[in-house]
């Protein structure tokens, strides 16, 4: 019998049915944090990629200007001799992974665009296991492909990626493509206006990562907060539909205790503990941490200490400290392009030790992991920061919600590490309603994040018109952290060296000080008399004077001047003395170490002695 259908049926089910399909049709994959990547299954993807440079997007856009929905740019395969395809990988253009774009092809050197990258790679493993692809970073915003279908997307340009493709790979070959586009943009974060180069690319390590059905996704082990005698943290596991046992063992202090998760996979941890071997720069001591759940098994090395504030000291395992610190970009200065590799850190970070340093400011983003590592293995303490840099588009939320995002994917990849004690919000930022509502919700997401760090930003003095020489620290952002940091540049941008001596300061805050920056230009080898700018005895006079003028803040705990080496900025156009180089390194682009780097090496040296 005929019967006809409702309305309901002819109408209102096909639609409900179309937005479920469309809703699973988006196998788009979420960004899946991995803790401690190195320390697992892992297949390096690094190496020569094949690329296509594609200014207009062509791979992307029809010539309307719309998405084109097929899989051009994404797909290799070509069915027949009649189709017409413009477009080809080949071995002729490829780029090395990691590595930033402009300093490996001279065409590229300004770029600021679309690259696609494409790599072939085999899987072996049994399919009954999870893969996924990682990401140590691509700048700025990435489009993951893998066999022709998208697996997600990523926005940032210096925290890690990763997506599961366990059902989209097969036995045998498959291929990535990821468009990388690091054009700038007005509500970006940073935004269009920095003072560092915008390198593009895949800049950091690529993994293939193997996991059993259920694993160990992430886990949080470290001191209490304030305390000598308990661990304290979560593990989490992925994949799990039930209680699962996981187990934490720490041989070294004979610590092999299991717990047992929700039945999500998390659970919080509390590990009573005697006599540990605490982190210090003096004595950088690491555990070897072994995690464990089923089948899966994580190694890690974790050092032990606390950090906190107490009216203006810093202690660190309770006593007070002076950072003395030096601030860093992730450049390698010699070569001119992004740092990344181990031997990179150990040369920046050597450096700074040569110059007497206990702390380094990663400015302005955060880091590759091996900045983090190597510096908990050489005793140095970390400043990370994330890019909310000078003006950002405070009232737009999607700007807010990648700065929350870059944040807690920094927060989230570094917070074993002894090394990090800081987390920066960000740098000169200027005061307003909007500006503070946008950084206090950045550290409402830390303290929530990591409640064992200390908070600061690195913010700006001011003056009065009626009293220039009274430097005023005050900021309404503040109130919020723990350390009291700010940029000044007396003597720079801010009258002549000799101002220093002239200036007094109003810090009505008990909290620690930081002088996040300070400094000037000088180009290294160029010799003149003290007041000649660009010189080298220009910036060791400033130096001294500045060392002079900081001595008398009473809450000072540290400092980091700018900047351990000159650095790429396309800001910087003068001929001769800054040809795209900010010249205000210690060390020049050549390695040559300038007049102040000894300045500086000589008061640590004395503030070492002294303590
Ligand atoms: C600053 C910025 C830093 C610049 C520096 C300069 O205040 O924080 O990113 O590079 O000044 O050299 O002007």
């Amino acid at each position: 019998m005929h019967k006809s259908k409702s309305f309901f049926q002819r109408y209102f089910l096909p639609v409900v049915a179309m937005l479920i399909i469309s809703s699973i049709t988006d196998l788009t994959a979420h960004n899946l944090p991995l803790i401690n990547v190195t320390g697992r299954n892992i297949i390096s993807l690094d190496g020569e990629w094949q690329i296509i440079v594609d200014p207009y997007e062509a791979g992307f856009y029809d010539y309307r200007h719309k998405e084109s929905s097929d899989g051009f740019f994404r797909n290799e395969i070509q069915h027949d001799k009649t189709q017409l395809i413009e477009y080809k990988f080949t071995s002729e253009h490829q780029l090395k992974v990691p590595g930033d774009w402009n300093s490996q092809d001279p065409k590229l050197f300004y770029y600021e665009g679309t690259v696609w990258y494409k790599k072939d790679f085999k899987v072996t493993a049994d399919l009954t296991t999870r893969l996924f692809i990682y990401f140590g970073a691509a700048n700025y915003e990435s489009i993951v492909y893998v066999n022709g279908k998208k697996v997600g997307t990523h926005t940032g340009g210096f925290t890690p990626f990763c997506f599961e493709i366990t059902s989209l790979v097969k036995k045998g070959n498959n291929f990535v493509v990821v468009k990388v586009d690091n054009k700038r943009h007005l509500s970006g974060v940073p935004t269009v206006m920095t003072d560092w180069w915008n390198y593009g690319g895949i800049t950091r390590d690529v993994y293939l990562v193997k996991e059993p059905k259920t694993f160990i996704q992430d886990y949080f082990i470290q001191l209490k907060k304030n305390s000598f005698n308990e661990i304290e943290g979560f593990i989490k596991l992925d994949g799990a539909t039930s209680k699962q046992k996981v187990k934490i063992e720490i041989p070294e202090a004979k610590i092999d205790t299991a717990f047992e998760t929700d039945d999500s996979g998390y659970v919080k941890i509390n590990i009573p503990v005697k006599n540990l071997s605490l982190w210090s720069p003096g004595n950088p001591k690491l555990y070897d941490v072994i995690v464990s759940s089923g089948e899966d098994k994580i190694k890690d090395k974790i050092g032990f200490r606390t950090i906190s504030a107490k009216g203006a000291d810093i202690l660190l395992n309770g006593k007070p400290v002076f950072l003395r610190g030096i601030s860093i970009h992730e450049e390698n200065p010699l070569k001119g392009r992004r740092a990344y590799s181990i031997k990179d850190a150990e040369m920046l970070l050597g450096w700074a030790k040569e110059l007497g340093c206990n702390f380094v400011r990663l400015a302005h983003y955060p880091h590759n992991e091996n900045m983090i590592h190597t510096a908990e293995k050489m005793g140095i303490m970390v400043w990370e920061e994330i890019p909310v840099y000078w003006t950002i588009d405070w009232k737009d939320k999607n700007t807010l919600a990648n700065a929350e995002n870059q944040l807690s994917e920094a927060i989230e990849r570094d917070k074993n590490s002894a090394s990090v004690i800081i987390w920066s919000m960000g740098n000169e930022t200027p005061v307003s309603d909007e500006r503070n509502k946008f950084l206090i919700s950045l550290s409402v997401l830390a303290r929530k994040m990591d409640g064992t760090r200390l908070i600061s930003a690195a913010m700006e003095k001011h003056t009065n018109p009626s009293d220039p020489l009274t430097q005023i620290v005050q900021d309404p952002f503040a109130d919020y952290v723990d350390v009291l940091a700010f940029n000044e540049y007396i003597g720079w941008y801010d009258g002549l060296p000799n101002k220093c001596s002239e200036v007094k300061w109003k810090i009505n805050y008990d909290k620690p000080v930081i002088i996040t920056e300070f400094g000037g230009d000088a180009l290294g080898g160029y010799h003149a008399d003290k007041l000649t700018r660009f010189s080298e005895e220009y910036q060791e006079y400033l130096y001294k004077q500045q060392i002079k003028m900081i001595k008398k803040i009473s809450q000072l705990r540290g400092m980091t001047p700018w900047i351990l080496c000159d650095f790429r900025s396309p800001r910087r156009v003068l001929p001769h003395y800054e040809d795209g180089w900010n010249r205000k390194g210690l060390i020049s682009n050549k390695g040559i170490k300038k007049k102040a780097f000894y300045v500086l090496q000589k008061f640590y040296k004395e503030l070492e002695t002294k303590k």
